[in-house]
This record gives structure tokens, C-alpha cells and sequence, in this order.
């Protein structure tokens, strides 16, 4: 008969011949080490007034949409380090104080924490206590003239660095402008293989509104009928060998760009867009993780403010304005 014989065939393999031996994923699959939590329920949604997943499965990140205790207890087992990249150039130095001293407080609690420190003034780098397993590199790099190409140099500086170090000293990596302060938990909740966070102005906008790059003849081009969200580059990351994908092709479409001149409206934000929109993020941060404290008041959906941009006097700190 037909069908013993296809069942013959298929039984005749032994399972682990037939099957190649896969990698591990521990990072993908979590061993929370507590029971008593709340049920997820399937028909009741944690938040009815945000969306929190994309139209391609990665989650938004949001107040209630995750268990904070349970992400802790899996994560603090797996023996990870994040390195943390934040550039101090000129004047910036002044914000290294408050963004390091609010990071020990909040961000990445009781985990290994690698912050690199890129500035032209190394002696000007503070010296803050850090918690156990948390440490400081302090990297030297030129001061660019014009404040844009500060920004934007960023990318190939961050690319270099993945490669000469921090592919083996880390297995995750977010960078980070340094006008910042944390208020409140940023947790490993955040941790995934692409991560960008909306930026705290545009996220109620449609696409059109989106003050991506419009000119075709740059790399960072985006069309009118084209775009999930508009990400802000004051905070990306993910794993290190996806960042450093993701710094490379912006640092390949910047130098493209400037051969003909040219330089995107945003600078590398607006390349970092454009990455996003053809390597979509597996996960994105709400503006929870990156508000703005010139915009007042907490609207209703941002239940936490976790981190967020200082108010400054742009003439004052910028190199050219
Ligand atoms: C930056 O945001 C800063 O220069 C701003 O001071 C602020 O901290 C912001 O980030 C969060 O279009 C009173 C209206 C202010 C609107 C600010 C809009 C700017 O949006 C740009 C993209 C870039 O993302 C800038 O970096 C951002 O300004
Ligand atoms: N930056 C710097 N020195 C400068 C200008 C910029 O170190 O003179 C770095 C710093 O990390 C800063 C980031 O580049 O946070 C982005 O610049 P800025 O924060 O001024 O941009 P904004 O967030 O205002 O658009
Ligand atoms: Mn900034």
C-alpha cells in the first residue's frame, strides 16, 4: 500500500541524522526564573490606545506591554554585556556627568554595561562610580568643524569601533546621543536584534509629515508613499554584528552623498530612516525611551518617561550656528 511505504521511507532516517544539529538561540528563548505572574490574556489587550506591534511582527515596547520582573529574572542569568556608545565633542562634555550618573541609576540595573566615550577632550571626562561589572573606555577622536558632521561622523566612527573591539567585548549595542538624561527604568526589555526608537514629535504624524530625506538624488531617499515611522538617531542599536551592518551602509550612503556634494536634510537620521525602512527593526522602542522635555506634559499615552533630551542652548554648545 502507498501510504506504508511513504511512512516506511520517512521512519527509515533516523530523526538526528536527518535534522543538522541548529545553534543555540538563549537570547531568543527566555528562562524566567519566577512562576506567579499575571496571566497574558488572549482576549484582553494590555494597551488599547497605542500599537504595539508592527505590520512585520516586532513588537513596540510600552508601559504594560511587558512584565519588568520577569524580563529581569531571564536576562540576568545570561551573562550579557551592552556596550553603550556616546560621543562628548567640544562643548558636550557638559552633558557626560548627568547622562552617566542617571545611566548607573536606571539603565540596564544589575547587568554588564560597557560604556565607550568617544571625545576630542579625554580630560574632560567624568569620573563617575560605576556598579559592579559596568566600566568606562574613553576613545579619542578629532573635532569636526561644522556640528552636523560631529553628528553624522558618528556612523563610520561606531562602524570602526565594532570592528577593532567591540565585536568581542559585547553582545549588544545601543548608541546614544549625550544631551540625554534617564528618569526612569530602561531595562533589557529594550534588547533585540535591531532596535529604533520613535521619535517623540513625529509618532503621531502620518507619513507624509515625516521630515525624511525628499531629494532622489541622495541615498537617503524616501518617497511620499513610502515609510513605517520616522525613528530618531538619538538612540539605535540591537547586536552588535546587525549594528554594525546598519553603521557600514549608513557610512557607505553618507560618503556616497558627499562625492556629489550633498548632505541629507537630517544627517545620518535620515540614512538611519532609510535603513530602517528597507531592514526593518525586530523591535521598537515607544517615545518612552526618548522624550523631549520641551514638549511639557506627559500626553496620556506616555505612562513613564525613561529618558530624554535636555533642554539646551543650541548657540551656546554647537561648534557653528
Ligand atoms: C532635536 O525635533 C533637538 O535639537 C531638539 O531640541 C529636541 O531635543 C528634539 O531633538 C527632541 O525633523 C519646539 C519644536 C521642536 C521640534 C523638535 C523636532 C527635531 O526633529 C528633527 C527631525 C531631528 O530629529 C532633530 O534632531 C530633532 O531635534
Ligand atoms: N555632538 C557632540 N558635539 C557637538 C555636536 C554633537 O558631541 O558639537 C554629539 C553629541 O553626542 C550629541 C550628538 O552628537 O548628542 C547629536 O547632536 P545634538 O544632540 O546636538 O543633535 P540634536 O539632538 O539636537 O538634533
Ligand atoms: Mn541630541
Amino acid at each position: 500500500m502507498i501510504t506504508t511505504c511513504v511512512f516506511r521511507s520517512f521512519c527509515s532516517q533516523s530523526i538526528t541524522q536527518s535534522i543538522p544539529a541548529l545553534p543555540a538561540t538563549p537570547r531568543d528563548v527566555l528562562q524566567p526564573k519566577r512562576a506567579n505572574y499575571g496571566q497574558p490574556l488572549a482576549l484582553i489587550p494590555q494597551r488599547n490606545d497605542v500599537l504595539t506591534v508592527t505590520p512585520w511582527l516586532a513588537p513596540i515596547v510600552w508601559e504594560r506591554t511587558f512584565d519588568p520582573d520577569m524580563i529581569d529574572s531571564a536576562y540576568k542569568s545570561l551573562n550579557i554585556t551592552i556596550a553603550t556608545t556616546v560621543f562628548a565633542v567640544g562643548k558636550y562634555t557638559q552633558f557626560l556627568q548627568d547622562f552617566l550618573e542617571t545611566a548607573e541609576k536606571y539603565y540596564m540595573s544589575g547587568l554588564r554595561v560597557h560604556y565607550y566615550v568617544f571625545t576630542d577632550q579625554p580630560r574632560e571626562v567624568p569620573r563617575v562610580e560605576l556598579a559592579a561589572g559596568r566600566k568606562i573606555s574613553i576613545i579619542q577622536v578629532p573635532k569636526y568643524s561644522r556640528w552636523q558632521e560631529i553628528s553624522l561622523r558618528r556612523m563610520e566612527i561606531i562602524e570602526r569601533h565594532i570592528n577593532e573591539t567591540i565585536h568581542r567585548e559585547a553582545d549588544y549595542i545601543f548608541c546614544m546621543d549625550v544631551d540625554m538624561k534617564f528618569h526612569d527604568r530602561w531595562g533589557p526589555e529594550t534588547l533585540g536584534t535591531l532596535v529604533g526608537v520613535l521619535h517623540p514629535w513625529f509618532y503621531e504624524f502620518t507619513r507624509d509629515k515625516f521630515t525624511y530625506e525628499r531629494r532622489p538624488e541622495s541615498t537617503a531617499y524616501i518617497p511620499m508613499e513610502e515609510g513605517d515611522f520616522y525613528y530618531m538617531a538619538a538612540v539605535f542599536g540591537g547586536r552588535v554584528k546587525e549594528v554594525h551592518a546598519l553603521t557600514k551602509k549608513c557610512h557607505e550612503h553618507l560618503d556616497k552623498d558627499k562625492s556629489k556634494n550633498l548632505e541629507a536634510i537630517w544627517q545620518e537620521e535620515s540614512h538611519l530612516n532609510w535603513y530602517f525602512l528597507h531592514n526593518k527593526p525586530t523591535k521598537v522602542l515607544s517615545p518612552e525611551y526618548l522624550w523631549d522635555d520641551q514638549k511639557g506634559g506627559l500626553p496620556s499615552e506616555i505612562k513613564r518617561k525613561r529618558f530624554s533630551a535636555v533642554i539646551k542652548n543650541k548657540e551656546a554648545v554647537r561648534e557653528n550656528v
